[in-house]
């Protein structure tokens, strides 16, 4: 399968990550795609072409114009505010000041557009955000053009987090949304898009929410228990028409694949009876045993037979890199389940 990158995702090179009350090194690091276009390279696996452009109007699509504008211009603001450090949000429109404005000041315009603190913005993050969504959006075009049934957009930053107006969790643009809301604007009736990253997609599921035309279903660590927190439960099913078009599968710390692979097994039913024409994967290599900030115990030999098994939807797919952290088998993890998908 053949995949699209491009080493714009250098130019986010944030240096400081909110953990655990430290500012550290991201996990989410630039290392992380040399170690897939390493694992890519020994397996011959396809070519790797660069984006094409499809301008802004893909992106404000699915995101706020202010959001986007926000995204371009605040770490200028930033700077121009005389903070020393990278722009991280410190203050919320919170439970008790539920303010529907948005503040002219960069510091509260940080917090009004931000869902989790860990997540600063740096020089050059919002060139690479905007990459990233051509990227995905390059490889679902391909796929509606009929030029190929499988693509893999090596995306970086992720996007699985961000909402319609909030970024967070390393995610800032929705890739894998835009990705969706172009095969929709380019001809397919109905998407499904599945979420194997160890978080559970957040922002793919609220910008879907209320809509049949694209079904979303997530497995992840139990919210209860692991990052984004505050959504991601079994009962959340939609909303209006989108009611029996979202599908949550929680599950604890330590899930080995044997009780992982129910779920999928669950899922990949859920979108036969839907009757997709197209599938999304969102991908994150973090649900592997030995992640540093994720409790799954995957092995890197499940990732071929999850490949195999989505194969088996025999459906036009999109793979879209999310998250995956244990930076030196990120890419073998990749690697593994492109190969499953396609039958290796
Ligand atoms: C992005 B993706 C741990 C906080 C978690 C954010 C994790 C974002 C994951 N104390 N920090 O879904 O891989
Ligand atoms: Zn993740």
């Amino acid at each position: 399968m053949d995949i699209i990158y491009s080493e714009d995702h250098r130019k986010r090179a944030s240096k400081t990550e909110l953990y655990g009350g430290e500012l550290l090194p991201p996990f989410e690091c630039p290392e992380r795609m040399d170690f897939i276009l390493e694992a890519i390279e020994k397996t011959s696996l396809g070519t790797i072409h660069s984006p094409k452009d499809f301008g802004r109007d893909p992106i404000t699509a699915i995101h706020d114009e202010g959001f986007v504008t926000f995204i371009e211009t605040c770490w200028q603001e930033w700077v121009a505010a005389g903070f020393k450090g990278e722009a991280i949000a410190s203050v919320w429109p919170s439970r008790s000041m539920p303010s529907p404005r948005i503040p002219s000041f960069i510091d509260g315009k940080m917090g009004y557009y931000t869902l989790a603190s860990e997540t600063s913005i740096s020089a050059g993050t919002a060139e690479a955000a905007y990459t990233s969504a051509q990227v995905a959006l390059t490889a679902a075009d391909a796929i509606m053009k009929g030029q190929a049934q499988m693509m893999f957009a090596l995306c970086r930053p992720p996007g699985h987090h961000a909402s319609k107006d909030q970024f967070g969790g390393y995610c800032f643009y929705n890739n894998a949304a835009i990705a969706a809301q172009h095969m929709r604007d380019q001809g397919a009736a109905k998407v499904a898009i599945l979420d194997v990253d160890f978080h559970h997609g957040n922002g793919t599921q609220a910008i879907f929410y209320d809509r049949d035309d694209v079904l979303f279903l997530s497995l992840h660590g139990d919210p209860a228990e692991a990052f984004p927190y505050f959504l991601g439960y079994a009962e959340e099913t939609g909303l209006g028409a989108g009611e029996g078009y979202n599908v949550n599968y929680p599950m604890p710390p330590k899930t080995p694949y044997s009780k992982w692979s129910e779920a999928l097994d669950d899922a990949l039913g859920r979108i036969r009876a839907f009757g997709a024409d197209s599938l999304i994967v969102s991908f994150g290599a973090d649900t592997f045993e030995n992640d540093p900030i994720s409790f799954f115990k995957l092995t890197s030999a499940d990732f071929i037979d999850m490949g195999r098994r989505i194969a088996t939807l025999n459906l036009p797919t999109l793979t879209v890199m999310e998250g995956g952290y244990a930076v030196s088998e990120v890419g073998t993890n990749t690697v593994n389940l492109l190969l499953g998908m396609e039958g290796q």
